[in-house]
Parts: structure tokens; sequence; C-alpha cells
């Protein structure tokens, strides 16, 4: 058995059912001789991002796998493995490296040396008979402990070498581990003695499924509950306890109650400062981390106490704590707090209300996440943002009710992040309905990618705000902007989604006079377009979307919506698409059918070749 498909084997011991790709890598091959569905996308960083949803959306007990070639595809890789070690996702990533004799020689790009400080593991192997090992020490990485990508390079002189048979391999265990039990009670009494405890729920609570048992200490102790941006939809936010979650933009009710919180518990997570991140108070205030990593601990903010261990063991250690201390007696406050909550809640919301509503045109993108948010089935639903305004427009809104419905990312926030993300989950979660929502900055990175989700019947729902501008840096490039239009950008999104053989609408303009009924809105793993009911005619186009979505091969679907800027470049900025006085000359865009090229035409064009070197070799001896 070759390296490769050694390598294939094991992936499907170890249950991977899809490998995400771009060639050449032998492994590709490999696993589509395995049975394991492979995936080819257009540029490696959404194959790598779809990776990363699988094993998020799979609480990384499914891991995502993704495999490139030596050289161009290992460089142009490093941004989506970037991302997924920022926000601390578990993927496999499988490169393959020039050959032994060269691998070392610049400037040939050697995985190994470049993506030490962005996984947690790394290893080149050298002689094929070392690639059950290394596997073995990869997976074992990605399944236990804090989850991050790991990454094993194989030259591709080694991939076509033999591995002894039979091959020895069999899967890895997933272990945990818990805090130290000494440490619980004094914590158990420290949560009692709180006047205003406060949980603030990172990722961790994904990864460890403890979403029941937060919850249960949560009516436990009566303390309302936040959450990172990373840990949103760990707590049900229409729970009466739920505060929302933080980001850059956040629910007032989240500020609310970190400004009077006395003892924060943060579980599964790093307390790490981010710019994407709500501000945590510094004064006042005692810190309980319990987190898996002990390199979070302490990082930025003072700690009192800590607990390292799996999030769902730290909670259930602590629930048995807290009951036996509270004895069947609760304090009695959670119909206080809960009142708390829903009265600045309320009008928080009342201040919003005329944005999320608002029939203005061009659109407000508070209004299509408000429609979204109330056609959608948000239980068999999974969102995400992407870097820009409209991840501080969604974010806060956005009601996450079930566990992993949300999709939240900051760490490091790449632009065109998100589309991958609501491929992959809908690759690993086909019974959801998948949405990114995102800019048209955004969509300038990744775009291509959709053709990606046409092609491979992943029918996800991408929304598009296009302002025609990266308009979250209007106010840092106000000279650029005047002088050359910097913060300009331009394009019809819904015609190439078109153009890539997916279903795309453009709306410029609200078309719901009111949200729909909640009862509208129930239906399974469905959407409704936020542009309905009016006429027969868009009643069709929302009956088109929902057959389509909801057909097991169903189309991937685009919808653009055109929204206001502020101020001056606003105007300035709506003459640029169409302006006489646009100093660019027209485009044009010529595309040209051609044959695929068939096993004789690549004969004759290496003879070509051939005959060229000879010619110039003959050539030269003259
Ligand atoms: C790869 C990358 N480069 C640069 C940035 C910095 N950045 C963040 S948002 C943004 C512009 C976003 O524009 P758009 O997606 O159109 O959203 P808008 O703010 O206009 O709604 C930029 C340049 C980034 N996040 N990622
Ligand atoms: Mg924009």
């Amino acid at each position: 058995m070759k390296a490769a498909a050694a390598v294939a084997e094991i992936l499907k011991r170890e249950g991977v059912e899809f490998l995400i790709g771009y060639p050449v890598n032998a492994i590709i091959e490999a696993s589509a001789r395995a049975d394991i569905r492979t995936i080819i996308v257009r540029q490696e960083r959404t194959g790598l991002h779809m990776a990363d949803a699988v094993s998020r959306v799979c609480s990384g007990q499914n891991v995502g796998v993704f495999a490139m070639q030596h050289g161009p595809g290992t460089e142009n890789a490093f941004g989506g493995v970037a991302q997924a070690y920022g926000d601390s996702s578990p993927i496999v990533v499988l490169p393959g490296g020039y050959p032994r004799r060269l691998i070392n020689v610049p400037p040939n790009f050697n995985a190994f040396l470049n993506f030490q400080r962005v996984t947690k593991w790394c290893e080149q192997v050298t002689m094929a008979d070392a690639v059950p090992d290394a596997m073995r020490r990869a997976f074992t990485q990605v399944r236990n402990g804090r989850p991050r990508p790991v990454l094993v390079e194989i030259p591709a002189d080694v991939m076509t070498e033999d591995v002894p048979q039979p091959l020895n391999y069999t899967p890895v265990p997933r272990a945990r581990y818990a805090p130290d039990p000494r440490a619980v009670p004094e914590l158990a009494d420290r949560h009692g003695k709180a006047e205003n405890p406060l949980i603030y729920a990172g990722q961790g609570v994904h990864y460890a499924r403890a979403w029941a048992s937060l919850k249960e200490l949560a009516e436990l102790l009566e303390a309302p509950v936040t959450s990172s941006l990373e840990g949103k939809s760990a707590f049900p936010e229409d729970h009466p306890l739920s505060l929302g979650a933080g980001s850059r933009a956040i629910p007032k009710a989240v500020r609310h109650f970190l400004n009077k919180a006395d003892v924060i518990f943060g579980i599964g997570c790093s307390f790490g400062t981010t710019n994407y991140g709500v501000r945590l108070p510094r004064e006042n205030v005692a810190y309980i981390q319990a987190t898996l990593d002990p390199a979070d601990l302490n990082k930025e903010l003072p700690i009192e106490h800590a607990l390292l261990g799996d999030a769902e063991l730290t909670l259930r250690a602590l629930i048995d704590e807290v009951r036996n201390r509270l004895k069947g007696q609760p304090r009695g406050r959670a119909a206080q707090i809960a009142a708390e909550i829903k009265g600045v809640r309320d009008e928080w919301l009342a201040e919003w209300k005329p944005k999320l509503t608002s029939n203005d045109t061009p659109l407000s993108p508070y209004r299509v996440i408000w429609d979204l948010m109330h056609t959608v089935d948000m239980d068999n639903t999974i969102i995400t943002h992407d870097a820009g305004s409209p991840r501080d427009q969604l974010a806060p809104f956005w009601r996450a009710t079930a566990p992993l419905s949300y999709i939240g990312w900051g760490k490091t926030t790449q632009l065109g992040y998100g589309l991958g993300l609501a491929m992959g989950a809908k690759l690993a979660r086909p019974d959801k309905l998948c949405i990114n929502v995102w800019g048209d900055a955004a969509i300038g990175f990744t775009g291509m990618d959709f053709e990606t989700a046409v092609r491979e019947r992943l029918p996800i729902l991408s929304i598009l705000f296009n302002n025609f501008s990266t308009a979250i840096e209007l106010k840092v490039m106000e000279v650029a902007t005047e002088k050359y239009r910097s913060t300009d950008i331009s394009g019809n999104y819904a015609d190439m989604a078109k153009a890539f053989g997916g279903y795309g609408e453009r709306s410029p303009i609200p078309a719901r006079s009111k949200p729909p009924s909640a009862a509208a809105s129930s239906r399974h793993g469905k959407v409704a377009p936020p542009c309905s009911s009016s006429s027969p005619r868009r009643r069709s186009r929302r009956r088109t979307i929902e057959r389509r979505l909801a057909a097991p091969q169903g189309l991937a679907t685009f919808l653009g919506f055109s929204l206001t800027r502020t101020g001056a470049e606003q105007r300035r900025s709506a003459r640029y698409p169409t302006s006489d006085a646009t100093p660019f000359p027209p485009f044009r865009f010529a595309v040209i059918s051609v044959t695929r090229q068939g096993a004789a035409q690549r004969r004759s064009a290496h003879k070509a070749h051939n005959w060229h070197r000879h010619s110039t070799e003959h050539h030269r001896r003259w």
C-alpha cells in the first residue's frame, strides 16, 4: 500500500467522511478510491474554512480534513490555517511537500517550518513507514486538549513509497480531564457568597457539548448568562436569564449586568482581549476562569480562581457542590433578575425598533436581519456573520436558540471566512439551513467559491449587504475616500451567483410591510426570503427559493441587498458604477468555451514541448 493510500485508509478508520482539498495531492485520489467524498474548492482558504466548520458544528467529534499541494497550495493555505488557529478550531491539514532532496532547499516553501506558529502539532514525514505513527500523533492531538489545527506534511516522493502491511492503525482515544476536586467546593462557596454572579460562556461549552449542564448551573445559581462571540448559542438566548452575546456591538443587557457583577465565572473561555469581544470590567469584580488550556489562564484579566478541565466535567462537579449547599432551597432571585433583563432588553429593542423595522430605501441592514430572524426556523438554522459591519449588525440581534446554531468568530477576522463556514456547516449538517451574512468587501476574497457550493450541491443561503464600499473603514479613511474614493467597491453579486449556476436575487427595496407571524416561520430548515406577500410575482419568487432550498439536491441561493451608506460618501459612490465622470475605461470580459483536454491533446502538447526543447538544445549546440 502506497503512503497516500495508507493516509486515506487511516482517515476512513478515523471516521472522516469528506476530504476537502485542492490538487495536486495524491491523498485526494487515494481518498476517492477509499470512498471518502472528495470536495474540490476554488482556493485553499475556503476549503480550510469548510473543514473548520465541519469540526465546529460537530464539536470536534468529527474533524474537518484538508489536503493541498506543496509550494503554492501550501503557501496559499496559510490564511485558512491561521484563522482556525486564532479561533481554536481543530482541523487536520495534510499538505504535500517538495520531494525530500529539495524540501529544505530555499526558496521551496516548507510547511513544517512555516506552519509551526499556527498549529498545535506540526510534522514532516520523511519515510513512508512513519506515516501511521505521524497520523496517530496528529489525530491524538486534534481530538484531545485544546482544539487547534494539526498538520502532517508528506513529501511528494514519500506519497508513492510503500507502507508496510498490514496497516497498523486503530482510531485514537478521546480523553477528558476534570478540575482539581479540592478546588471545586471552595468555588461553589465563592459563587454562593456572590451578590451578583454572572456566567460568561466560551466555546469550550460547545466542544464539551455542555449546553444542558450550563443551563442547569445558571438556573441553580439564578445567574444571568452572557457568552463570547465564539460561545454564542451555548446558552439559549430566549431563556429568561440570557443577556445575549458579546462582540464589538453588544446587547445593552450585557453591559448592564457586566457592570454590576461582583463575581464573573468564565466557563470554557480564554477571556482573551480582542477587538471583537465585549470589554470585561476590571474594577470591583472577581474572576473565576474554567478552561482547558493553562496557557489561557491569567492572560489579560487577573484571575482569582482557576479550574482546569473539560467544560462538561467542570460544570457537573460544580453543580453537585452548589446543589448540596442549596439543599433544595434556591435563593429566589431568578424572577427579579429575569424581570430586570427583560426591562433592559425591551428598552434597548425599543431604541432599535425603528431601524429593525425600517421601510427606508435603500434598505437598512437591520431590517433584513429582523425579517430573516422572523422568517427562518431558528432552531434548524446555522448562521454566521463575516468581518466588517455585518458582524456588528447581526451578532447583537440574532437570538440563537439552539446549540451551535450560530458560528461566531473573531480572535482573528479574515474577510470572506463566512462563506466557507456556511458551506462546511451544510456539508456536516445537511438537515440545517446554513446562512452566511457578509458585505461586498468580504465577497471579494472568497466569492468564487459560491461556484463550489453550487457544484457540490450545498444549498446554502448567502446574504450580502451591498453598500458599494468598505463602509466600516469610512471613518478611518476619510482623506483617501475624499481624494481617491479608496473605500469604494462595486459589483452585482446576484448576477455573479446566477452566472455560477446558483439562484441569485438582488433586492433593492423592502417588500414586507410587517414581519411574518411566528407560525409562518416554523417550517423545518426552510427560509422564506424577506421579500414576500404583496405581489404575485414576489410570492412566486419566494416559493421558488423555498423549493430550491428544500430540495435534497438544492441550489445554493444568494440574496443581495443594496444598502445605504452614510452621508456624502453615499452620494458620491452611488455615482461610481454608472457615472460618466468615472476615470476608469469601460471593462470588457470575454469568455471563450474550450474543450477539455483529452489524453491525445495532452500527448501532443508534450510532443510540442519536447520538440521545442530538442530544437533549443539543437540550436544551442550550433
Ligand atoms: C483579510 C482581511 N483584510 C482586511 C480586513 C480589515 N477589514 C475589516 S472589515 C473591512 C471592510 C468590510 O467591508 P464590507 O465587507 O463591505 O462590510 P461593510 O462594513 O461595508 O458593511 C476591512 C477592510 C479584514 N478583516 N480581513
Ligand atoms: Mg460594504
